[in-house]
């Protein structure tokens, strides 16, 4: 049996950040007199930075000099970082604890696959960045997700086979991205959204070591 290894997104599977990014880039919807849905949000999950404001614009119907863009992703990002620091231990999501202990007890490798630029920062705010084997984010890759890039690097990384590779991810692009670099995905969220995953849960409460035991024999 070949090695298998975990690989983790962040927003959205390890801690609630979808929540901080969505009062963020409203923020700066409203500021430029546009708003956009919670269903438009979702769109948002999983995407760049440059591409996320480049898709609200569209929504609203406005352009930016370069200047001006780049500006309006800075405003974006320090509003973000607001709620950022204010997060603890005690914003790791339910039942994920339980997990890591299970991973790191049997020797069992994992990596952090996010498309975050401030992931690093938020690991150590969270006090769970020494237990990753590799922590690949928006600082690492050229190609954003849906593109699998992050996640092959993080097989790389993991020295691991990408079909060695078990994901979690949130978002649409990430389960497309594992199912690209030919991972199995795993999908926290909603059926509706995440139907291409392999297997869905609604948070990981609802996944047993039994499971994960199983998953990592295959
Ligand atoms: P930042 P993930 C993604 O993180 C978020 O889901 C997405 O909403 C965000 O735009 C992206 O990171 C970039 O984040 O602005 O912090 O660099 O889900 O891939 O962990
Ligand atoms: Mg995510």
């Amino acid at each position: 049996m070949s090695q298998k290894a975990i690989i983790f997104d962040l927003d959205g599977v390890i801690v609630d950040t979808a929540k901080f990014h969505f009062l963020a880039w409203k923020k700066l919807a409203n500021d430029l007199g546009f708003d956009f849905t919670v269903a438009q949000n979702e769109e948002l999950k999983g995407v760049s930075r440059v591409d996320s404001l480049n898709k609200i614009l569209n929504w609203g119907n406005k352009q930016l000099t370069e200047e001006a863009f780049n500006r309006q992703m800075q405003l974006k990002n320090e509003n973000y970082l607001s709620y950022v620091d204010r997060m603890d231990k005690g914003e790791v999501l339910p039942g994920v604890q339980k997990v890591l202990d299970y991973l790191n007890e049997n020797n069992i490798p994992y990596a952090l696959g996010s498309a975050s630029k401030n992931a690093r920062h938020i690991l150590e705010k969270i006090d769970l960045k020494d237990g990753f084997t590799a922590i690949v984010d928006g600082t690492d890759v050229s190609k954003a997700k849906p593109d699998p890039e992050v996640f092959l690097i993080a097989a790389e990384k993991l020295n691991v086979a990408p079909e060695d590779c078990i994901v979690f991810e949130d978002s649409v692009a990430g389960i497309w991205a594992a199912n690209k670099g030919e991972m199995t995905s795993i999908g926290i969220g909603e059926e509706k959204t995440l139907y291409e995953a392999d297997y869905i849960f609604s948070d990981f409460t609802e996944i047993s070591i039994e499971f994960l035991k199983n998953l990592l024999q295959k």
